[in-house]
């Protein structure tokens, strides 16, 4: 790859310091010096994804500027084009007609210039007056300080804007003035206020507090900063990949970034370098003085609301003028070794895109795999009116189970055994941990037990469990893939978020798993609460995967209807 012969290797290290006048950058991902130009030599498959984004090889992480344009979705992504563990960073890039079928092109944006010397780093896409497409990125100069470039198509009548010029007038903005250079990353979409001014911002923080910088524009070349960043909050450090957008209070429709009016509320998500979660705020956009202000329905701290409970990092949303709706994307670690990472020849995947959209009850953004997934739809089982009762499973046999889409309603004919809730239980994923998939309870746990072995000793566990509140039912969903493996040495967090429905008044619970060899994505309540969890299981591979409804709790439940498709591979980057 002769484009790529200027990359430089990025010996990061995680303090921040100045050392004749570099500035060391500030590690925002484990670097393997050692590992990170290892070239892949065997390409595991036993735990490749089937219809989940991944490239032929190596190693990915952020989904970076998605767009819409032409009738193209085009994806980029943060990618090591010589070995399986980060490092070596440019800008992959694969273009769709559906989000689900993918061709590769070659890396669009990647270490030719001095302004992104040492490493190609996050970013956006905003379409321009005139249809033109920009990218805004972050760029490792050559004293290793994060400074902002822009990049265009070198031609808009290729349909795959395949070449992308960085024009030599970049940075466009450095980091003066009191910020801090290792700590200033990850461009947004920009929006355009009444006032003829775009507006973008970028993730960082002073000291303990996270912050998103705000800077202003007229022409989108000369950027302002301005007085005040859009928002921030304190004891959350780090603000990576920062999200800002507009929601429509009524309807299912997306929203353009560029917006304004009745109607809308927004949303500002926050990846947080300290913990590798992320969390977001509903709020008011007050334009007058360019500030974020969240509602207060959640928690402004990183202990709210959550996009996915799970291993989920580095999300950005898009609008997608085509089918006008709001989509997200986001990137799922291995949570396996690094090692392992080598010697499988890859690393990270894309979670399949969702349609956000607002709750109705305007306290929470839901989530639902877009439409076009169903394409891959391929043999189906249901299973209708079944009772589960206490203690009892049914097994859902005739697909491969290892690659299958899963939707499952549940009906719960009573509360009445549901067990008291404490109010010192305020962290969903701990009282998961608290009480998994084994420990008995009274109404759940139930749910599905994914990429089973036929005797369940390996199982990746999710699952519902109702408690009795003081004044209302408190629904709980848990990911336990505390037995998904009886490899030793892999890394099995317990995952958990709460489910904000009425559970009393209708009675009923959703749930819909996409199954994926080495992941497990899940949306309960129509999409209300999302779980990832990556796993890799040592029986339960291939045709050997089985899948079960479980009932661990004393109350029968009853499946109202499970369908369950095993999924075809769509065409996924020429592999
Ligand atoms: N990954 C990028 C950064 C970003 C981080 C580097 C988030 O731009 O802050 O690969 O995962």
């Amino acid at each position: 790859m002769a484009i790529l012969s200027r990359i430089s290797l990025l010996a990061a290290v995680a303090l921040c310091c100045l050392r004749n006048g570099v500035v060391d950058v500030e590690g925002s991902h484990d670097v393997y010096q050692e590992l990170m130009s290892v070239p892949a030599e065997v390409v595991d498959s036993k735990y490749r994804t089937q219809f989940h984004f991944q490239p032929p090889r190596n190693w990915i992480n952020d989904p970076n500027g998605p767009m819409y344009y032409n009738g193209i979705y085009h994806l980029f992504y943060q990618y090591n084009p010589y070995g399986a563990v980060w490092g070596n960073i440019v800008w992959a890039h694969s273009v769709s007609t559906d989000m689900i079928n993918w061709k590769a092109l070659e890396p669009a944006i990647y270490p030719s210039k001095p302004f992104g010397v040492n490493g190609c780093w996050s970013g956006s896409a905003t379409i321009l007056p005139g249809n033109k497409p920009a990218i805004l990125y972050t760029g490792i100069d050559p004293q290793n300080r994060q400074v902002q470039n822009i990049a265009f198509p070198k031609n808009l009548s290729d349909p795959y804007l395949r070449e992308w010029v960085k024009p030599d007038y970049n940075p466009i903005i450095a980091p003066v003035n009191g910020i801090n250079a290792s700590a200033f990353r990850d461009p947004t979409t920009a929006w355009h206020g009444p006032d003829g001014h775009w507006r973008l911002v970028i993730g960082s923080k002073r000291k303990h507090r996270g912050m998103a910088i705000m800077y202003r524009s007229r022409d989108f070349i000369h950027w302002i900063r301005a007085k005040h960043p859009l928002h921030s909050a304190n004891g959350t450090g780090m603000w990576e990949c920062p999200d800002f957008y507009p929601v429509a209070t009524q309807g299912k429709l997306g929203v353009d970034t560029s917006e304004y009016g009745a109607g809308l509320k927004y949303v500002l998500k926050a990846s947080l370098d300290l913990t590798r979660y992320e969390y977001y705020t509903l709020g008011y956009y007050l334009r007058d003085v360019d500030k974020y202000v969240p509602d207060g329905t959640s928690a402004d701290d990183g202990s709210g609301l959550r996009y996915d409970y799970g291993n989920f990092y580095a999300s950005k949303t898009f609008y997608d003028a085509g089918k006008k709706r709001r989509v997200l994307l986001g990137w799922s670690n291995e949570s396996d070794s690094r090692q392992d990472d080598v010697s499988k020849g890859w690393a990270g995947i894309q979670i399949i895109p969702r349609v956000v959209l607002l709750d109705s009850n305007e306290r929470q953004l839901i989530q639902w795999p877009i439409k076009e997934l169903e394409t891959l739809r391929g043999k189906l089982v249901s299973v209708q009116k079944k009772k589960i009762k206490s203690g009892g499973s049914l097994e859902i046999s005739g697909i491969m189970a290892s690659q299958a889409d899963v939707e499952v309603a549940f009906e719960l004919s009573s509360l009445e055994k549901a067990e008291p809730f404490d109010a010192s239980w305020t962290d969903p994923q701990k009282l998961c941990e608290l009480k998994g998939a084994d420990v008995k309870g009274g109404v759940g746990p139930f749910g599905l037990l994914a990429l089973a072995s036929a005797n369940r000793q390996e199982q990746t566990a999710v699952f519902f469990r109702i408690f009795k509140g003081l004044n209302s039912f408190v629904a709980l969903m848990c990911h336990d893939p505390s037995k998904s493996s009886l490899r030793p040495g892999l890394s099995k967090p317990i995952y958990g978020g709460w489910v904000d429905v009425d559970i009393q008044k209708n009675g009923k619970l959703s749930l819909r798993s996409l199954i994926d060899h080495s992941v497990v994505e899940s949306f309960g309540a129509e999409g209300r609460t999302c779980i990832t969890s990556r796993v890799y299981p040592s029986l339960a591979v291939g045709n050997a995967a089985h899948l079960f409804v479980f009932n661990n709790g004393e109350e029968d439940v009853k499946v109202s209807e499970l369908k369950a498709w095993e999924m075809r591979k769509p065409l996924m980057n020429g592999i």
